[in-house]
């Protein structure tokens, strides 16, 4: 029977020599979506390199999607060890696409894991941890095909639940349309984990709107008792202003509309906000 709460562990829940006896042969990969990462991608990178690759053999290969970037992030990210590609050089008989949705998927088809972790490359205290958290439900949970990271995203040393864009978009819109997804504490997190065969079953979005999109047509297509979440501890990143939210919040109630029966507008819509200039989305 399928329960309404997702299966839920936590990071500690998984020993590393358990993880490295479970893995039974199957090929790991770590892909990292970056755009101006230049300051936090190489730690990140470099975390998985030294404890995961060096130092226990449990992750085969780590890629960072670098496109569009105007700073050192592919730079960086080679120098920690990381194999660094342009989205618009995987699969580029597709054409050209937008966003982080786009980095994902060309990383699924660039990548060779039967298992691929997803982190983005805005994280400042990353810790191998986010990726054996990740890991541990489907190396040692035959049953489960995704999980989803979430944590505490404390912001100037408070605790703090989610950002602004979880509170006031993701999760009134998995209460209205999605209930049985209202357990996921992260909606949005960008950290998550599946096994290729199921990813390789559902579309990804182009831009912002991929986090949830993918959750909602996971869960769809696998069934909600194959999926988890992990409690990866806590998170510090970036926190961008308001005028880049608006765009991703449009981007990610696109997405979500676009999966109920609401109809959507056909045509592109443009964001005004006074002062700024409009924003397609
Ligand atoms: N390759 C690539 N990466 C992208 C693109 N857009 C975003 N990313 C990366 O995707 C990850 C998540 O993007 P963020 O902009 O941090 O989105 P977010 O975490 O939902 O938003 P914040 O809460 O503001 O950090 C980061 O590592 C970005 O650098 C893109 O167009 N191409
Ligand atoms: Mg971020």
């Amino acid at each position: 029977m399928t329960s309404l709460a997702v299966r839920t562990f936590a990071v500690d829940d998984f020993d590393l020599d358990a993880l490295l006896a479970a893995r039974r042969g199957q090929a790991i990969s770590v892909c990292i979506p970056a755009r101006n990462e230049g300051s936090t991608v190489g730690h990140v990178v470099r975390t998985i390199m030294r404890e995961l690759v060096e130092r226990v053999p449990l992750v085969d290969e780590v890629l960072v999607i670098d496109d569009g970037s105007t700073d050192d992030t592919a730079l960086r990210a080679r120098e920690a060890g990381a194999v660094v590609l342009g989205a618009n050089d995987i699969l580029p008989e597709c054409g050209p696409g937008t966003g982080k949705g786009e980095a994902l998927w060309k990383s699924l088809a660039a990548c060779d894991g039967d298992l691929i972790v997803w982190c983005d490359g805005d994280i400042r205290d990353f810790e191998a941890g986010f990726v054996t958290g990740l890991l541990g439900p489907l190396l040692l949970h035959d049953s489960i095909d995704f999980v989803k990271g979430f944590y505490d995203r404390p912001i100037e040393g408070s605790a703090d639940q989610g950002g602004r864009v979880t509170e006031l978009v993701a999760r009134p819109l998995v209460a209205l349309f999605f209930p049985h997804l209202a357990s996921y504490v992260q909606p949005l997190a960008g950290e998550y984990a599946g096994r290729r065969s199921l990813l390789e079953q559902v579309p990804f979005e182009q831009g912002y709107g991929v986090d949830l999109g993918l959750l909602i047509d996971l869960a769809a297509e696998a069934g909600l008792d194959a999926m988890a979440q992990v409690d990866l501890g806590k998170r510090v990143h970036r926190n961008r202003p308001l005028d880049e939210l608006s765009p991703q919040a449009l981007a990610i109630l696109r997405s979500v509309l676009a999966r109920t029966d609401v109809p959507l507008p056909l045509w592109p819509s443009v964001l005004v906000r006074p002062g700024a200039p409009p924003r397609h989305g």
